[in-house]
């Protein structure tokens, strides 16, 4: 069921890639253009553009991604019911992430990217006797590093692979007081490392014509080793295409179509009770999320590129009760030298 779900949501996203390039392929003459506002996918996609020779890119992002209310399944369910089986329910949680990023081309060839992520999150729960209480952790994520490695370029197409590693450099030892215990070890989402190296690999497509630019980007995240908790976060695929409409030389506007599965966890952290709070329970971490976005990037005359992403869930299918998303907006700043 899992695997036709997928083949089916791989078919649909193909699909889009295909009409928007048909909607725009009769107009592309020319090379790719780097210097244009559309030549960088919305500021939510990583890794979507390569460099020239001896270009350095800088990057900051400013990520929060709000969750309120819980879901099993594609079904909204109240507190009430996931009070029925467990003693605490999540209510709501506020993820920010803070994103530095550097790119570097030795060659035209290939383009280094590091990703250093600074985490600040917390999660509203309340307790079968109406008791609420807040838990908040924040630090540094997972650092990763990708090459991204050209491999078609025609007129103004372009493809390149991504192909990185993360490092464990996040903490799984986030504690916290919660009602019944001080400074307990606190459930899966609210840590902020995976624990566990992992392979990011993927590929992405770009194309461009004189008013219109628009890509494609697959993207795999592979746990590669079991943490010190005993258990492996739940890897990850994501598929996503966006169409871009240059408003003026300085301007550009983007619809994105996003979709992503993370899988259960394997293993088990075996200082959570399971039975406590859904968000211990390791089998409750997956589902699948589609979602859209609306964006806008700007260059200055200097060269420093603004942009912003405002995206919201359009189905959610998952394996709750689990906190749903509702929001996620990404703001960002770029300099290539
Ligand atoms: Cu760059």
């Amino acid at each position: 069921m899992r695997i036709e779900r997928r083949v089916r949501q791989c078919a649909l996203a193909f699909i889009c890639l295909l009409a928007s390039i048909e909607l725009v392929a009769h107009d592309s003459e020319g090379s790719w253009d780097l210097s244009r506002p559309d030549s960088h996918a919305p500021i939510g996609v990583m890794g979507d553009h390569s460099h020239r020779t001896g270009e350095w890119m800088l990057s900051y992002r400013f990520m929060t991604m709000s969750m309120d209310g819980n879901r099993d399944q594609k079904q909204r369910i109240t507190q009430e019911d996931v009070l029925v089986t467990y003693p605490v329910a999540p209510k709501s949680m506020t993820m920010q992430m803070h994103m530095l990023g550097a790119m570097y081309a030795p060659t035209d060839r290939v383009t280094f990217m590091a990703m250093v992520p600074f985490i600040d999150q917390d999660m509203d729960h309340e307790t079968r006797t109406g008791i609420e209480f807040n838990t908040a952790t924040s630090g540094i994520g997972d650092v990763s590093v990708s090459a991204l490695v050209n491999t078609w370029d025609q007129k103004r197409h372009h493809v390149h692979l991504n192909l990185g590693l993360q490092a464990p450099t996040g903490s799984i030892n986030e504690r916290g007081d919660i009602p019944v215990r001080a400074d307990a070890p606190l459930p899966y989402p609210m840590q902020v490392g995976s624990g566990s190296w992992s392979a990011l690999f993927g590929g992405t497509y770009l194309g461009q014509s004189d008013h219109w630019s628009w890509g494609s980007q697959a993207m795999f995240t592979r746990r590669l080793d079991e943490n010190d908790a005993q258990y492996k976060l739940g890897n990850q695929t994501q598929f996503s295409s966006w169409l871009s409409r240059l408003v003026s030389p300085r301007w550009s506007v983007a619809g994105r179509l996003k979709f992503n599965d993370t899988d259960s966890i394997r293993g088990a952290d075996a200082r959570l009770n399971v039975n406590m709070v859904p968000t211990a329970d390791p089998s409750l971490r997956s589902g699948t999320l589609w979602s859209g976005s609306l964006s806008v990037n700007f260059k200055t005359r200097s060269g420093n590129r603004w942009a912003l992403e405002i995206e919201s869930p359009i189905s959610q299918d998952l394996d709750g009760p689990q906190l749903e998303t509702d929001l996620v907006v990404t703001a960002g700043w770029q300099y290539a030298f």
